[in-house]
């Protein structure tokens, strides 16, 4: 299969805060420097292999809008080609957005094989192949992941699942995908709990599932030493769909966890917004928490409609929401390993190849714009000292002894009845404060 997909072979390029809506970036310029460091390297975007090139479009009422030449029912070659021919255009779209990186799950890249070793060997030969293209094209990659949910194999999930040689075979699927991302210098694996969860307690073993999902998760951890693998292992959390509940339900749920199997220091979180949304949390909330508990990894940065209750992977378009999300990415350090993941699918009716691409330069320039505010909020610093003003108690010395565990109950009761203290409540001065974020969006 030869021919254009696109019908454009120029990068998109930075056109001036003054440019055309969709004549290209009007806020991502990557090398701006920000905080003294380079727009692009604040920002690490990555395009995901799934929903670009694989979803077809399909909703529960109705089946496949987009018609990719790539796609089954349209290609009269082998899988493998199409596979293939797939990558082609993938990394040609990595290019012509110019995002340094891209993140795939297993199924995304290779053709499904009829047992595990089939599998394994397309994967090794799109993982060959993927290898050239980086070459070629200079984009990396930010994560690999195993898709451990969608045959039917895992209906009742994967680490979790009821049979252990359901175990073992998504365990040896995990071991040849950080094979692949090690391969392929990725900078991160992920582990999304696809279907670890239940659909009813009335079949569940909850406390020998999680169990197993901690066991899984070690064994992880003790692969990537064993080999070498330098990336960060992260987990994403969500708090349902496809299963009623997924015990990786939030960064709290998964802190809990990872402290009890011993694993709080080897991995971290890959936070999504939509998921945040589902679990009845803001995504600033998500990062806030993972900064505080020091498990911060990265982000899928894409949305959910506020009206459905549903995963709706759609692409960032809400100023304020993107940047507090970066104020608190920055504020934490900014990334290191992670990056910005857009595992974000254009609305089944955006059926024309432009739109894959429009939608991404789109989203990348929320972002852009995002981060440029968060940055000159911190470089204004009020928030800051807000912050600081208020906590000032704990830095002065009385509150400093208690810090330093000086006081019990008792002794505490007697400073309060001795120097009759009588504490009068100070303004937390919110909408003071939410008007100096909106001088920056
Ligand atoms: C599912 C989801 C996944 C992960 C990778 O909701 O977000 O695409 O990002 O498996
Ligand atoms: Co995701």
């Amino acid at each position: 299969m030869t021919g254009k997909f696109f019908d454009r072979s120029n990068p998109f390029t930075y056109v001036g805060a003054n440019g055309a809506a969709n004549a290209g970036f009007r806020h991502y310029n990557p090398d701006q420097k920000l905080l003294g460091k380079r727009m692009e390297d604040h920002l690490r975007f990555a395009v995901c292999y799934w929903h670009n090139f694989v979803w077809q479009g399909n909703d529960p009422f109705g089946g496949a809008t987009f018609e990719r030449p790539w796609f089954p029912e349209n290609w009269s070659g082998s899988a493998m080609d199409a596979a293939k021919y797939k990558a082609d255009i993938a990394f040609e779209m990595f290019q012509l957005l110019g995002v340094p990186f891209f993140c795939f799950h297993d199924a995304d890249m290779r053709p499904e094989g009829n047992n595990f070793a089939e599998n394994t060997s397309n994967l090794q030969e799109m993982t060959d192949y993927f290898a050239e293209k980086m070459e070629q094209t200079g984009t990396q990659l930010l994560w690999g992941t195993a898709n451990l949910f969608s045959h039917r194999r895992y209906m009742a999930g994967a680490s979790t699942n009821p049979d252990p040689e359901i175990f073992a075979f998504a365990a040896a699927t995990v071991k040849t995908c950080i094979d692949a991302t090690k391969q392929l210098g990725g900078a991160n694996y992920v582990l999304w709990g696809g279907r670890e969860g239940y659909e009813t307690l009335l079949n569940t073993a909850i406390e020998h599932e999680l169990d197993q999902m901690g066991r899984f998760m070690t064994m992880v951890v003790d692969y990537k030493y064993k080999i070498g693998f330098e990336g960060t292992i992260l987990i994403e959390p969500k708090p349902q769909e496809p299963t009623k509940h997924q015990y990786d339900f939030d960064v709290s749920t998964i802190y809990g966890f990872l402290k009890r199997y011993g694993l709080e220091e080897e991995i971290k979180v890959n936070i999504e917004q939509g998921h945040a949304i589902l679990a009845g949390h803001s995504f600033e909330h998500e990062l806030a928490i993972a900064n505080a508990l020091g498990i911060f990894g990265s982000i899928d940065m894409n949305r959910n409609d506020y009206q459905s209750g549903w995963d709706t992977d759609q692409f960032p378009n809400n100023a304020p929401e993107v940047t507090l999300a970066y104020y608190h990415i920055l504020s934490g350090g900014g990334f290191t390993n992670g990056g910005t993941n857009f595992d974000a699918k254009l609305r089944r009716q955006s059926i024309n190849p432009d739109d894959l691409l429009l939608a991404h330069v789109g989203a990348m320039d929320i972002c852009a714009r995002g981060v440029k505010a968060a940055a000159a909020m911190l470089e204004d610093g009020s928030l800051q000292e807000n912050l600081v003003a208020r906590y000032a108690g704990w830095k002065a010395k009385f509150g400093g002894d208690i810090i330093d565990n000086r006081y019990d109950l008792e002794s505490l009761t007697a400073k309060v009845i001795d120097e009759n203290i009588n504490p009068q409540p100070v303004s937390g001065r919110q909408e003071v404060l939410e008007n100096i974020v909106s001088k920056f969006v």
